[in-house]
């Protein structure tokens, strides 16, 4: 029996503005209208100047710890503006662009990084999961709600964000079998931005793509340039598509790349060279989408300063709002973890009244 080649797999990439300000008129006609563009500069500009407020908290003590998104607005961004407003989005920590997008308050996040569980309760309308740290998890999330979603006849999809280094971990292959194989209407986006904190990409998935690991499962897969807005408004809308129309999962790799640090914790330089940061600042998705909107005549730097002022307040009010937000009680972790009370910890709740944890929380409240 000759040796017949049974399979040939081929990896598709999208590109609409690319970094030196070609546009694919063909590709790109009609995807977003100039108003919208303008508007997600904008949302993109918001959500930098919160990077750079959030740095100065964490280093002054006023916040625990902060994953910078300085470099990846773009990506889920577009996947925000693409989605219907009752779809899922299921994120991970580095998506703040595409929650403010739908609404989620600039303070939920700030919340959740200073530590306060309240910024995990994204209010029902945003269609947003709490933000996930614990690697790979939200992938498994959001393939089960778009299950559900199937299995009640309704409309809605979901779309999950997750790094590169996600792809790795055993929850990220558990989400795309069983999204690929029950047909569930869900969008995988993967932001590659060739790091998992201090280990490169190349350590983590030895194939010349991220992408080609989602056709294992059987899904369509593609790669997009993750710091071309237009790009990966394309990729989404035809991943949502066909999840809409056909319930079938969508795998998109967007290319792209943290220009801060992993989080405020770490510091990027004793891993990685000043040359290849700087050869993707020049590839920076706003700097690029800036360009764009100023050879069509929609920006020019009067706009960009007074817009700056907007950003600047803004912010500075969301910071206020957060940090005057009251002390959670002690006894909250009663009064809200179970709908009925088990009798063992309404006695704990009891005498918490009258021993030591309730001294403390007085004295906590005092100090505050
Ligand atoms: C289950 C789990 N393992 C390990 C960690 C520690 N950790 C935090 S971020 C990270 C790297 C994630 O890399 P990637 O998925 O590429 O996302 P990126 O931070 O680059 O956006 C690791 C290992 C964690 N949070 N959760
Ligand atoms: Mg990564």
């Amino acid at each position: 029996m000759p040796i017949k080649s049974i399979l040939k797999l081929e990896i598709e990439r999208v590109s609409i503005l690319d970094e030196h300000g070609n546009y694919d008129e063909k590709l790109g006609a009609g995807l977003i209208p100039d108003a919208d563009i303008v508007k997600l500069y904008e949302a993109m500009s918001s959500c930098r100047y919160l990077d750079e407020v959030a740095f100065k908290l964490q280093r002054s003590g006023r916040m625990g710890t902060y994953p910078q998104n300085m470099g990846q607005e773009a990506t889920s961004l577009a996947a925000a503006y693409v989605l219907n407003q009752d779809d899922w989005l299921v994120t991970c920590y580095r998506e703040n662009c595409g929650l403010f997008w739908r609404g989620v308050p600039m303070e939920a996040i700030l919340l959740h990084w200073m530590g306060d569980e309240r910024g995990n309760a994204m209010p029902r309308p945003h269609f947003a999961t709490p933000i996930a740290v614990p690697i790979g998890t939200q992938m498994l999330h959001a393939t089960g709600l778009a299950w559900a979603s199937k299995y009640r006849g309704e409309k809605q999809i979901a779309c999950t964000f997750f790094g590169d280094g996600a792809t790795s971990e055993g929850d990220f292959h558990e989400a795309a079998n069983f999204a690929a194989n029950l047909d569930i209407p869900v969008v995988f986006c993967c932001q590659n931005n060739f790091w998992a904190i201090s280990v490169p990409g190349k350590i983590q998935c030895s194939a010349p793509t991220v992408a080609q690991r989602g056709i294992a499962y059987g899904m369509p897969c593609l790669q997009v340039d993750g710091n071309d807005i237009f790009a990966c408004v394309y990729a989404v809308k035809e991943a949502a598509e066909r999840a809409r129309k056909e319930s079938r999962p969508t795998f998109i790799e967007m290319v792209t790349y943290r220009l801060g640090d992993h989080t405020t914790a770490d510091d990027a330089r004793r891993y990685r060279d000043q040359a290849e940061v700087d050869v993707w600042k020049l590839r920076d998705p706003l700097l690029r989408t800036r360009k764009f909107m100023e050879s069509k005549k929609l920006w020019n730097s009067s706009k960009e300063d007074a817009m700056r002022q907007r950003i600047e307040v803004e912010v500075n009010a969301a910071v206020a709002r957060s940090e005057q937000i009251v002390t959670p009680e002690i006894s909250d972790v009663f009064n809200y973890t179970f709908a009925e009370l088990p009798s063992d910890l309404a006695q704990q709740r009891d005498s918490m009244q009258t021993h030591s944890l309730a001294s403390e929380a007085t004295v906590r409240s005092e100090g505050h």
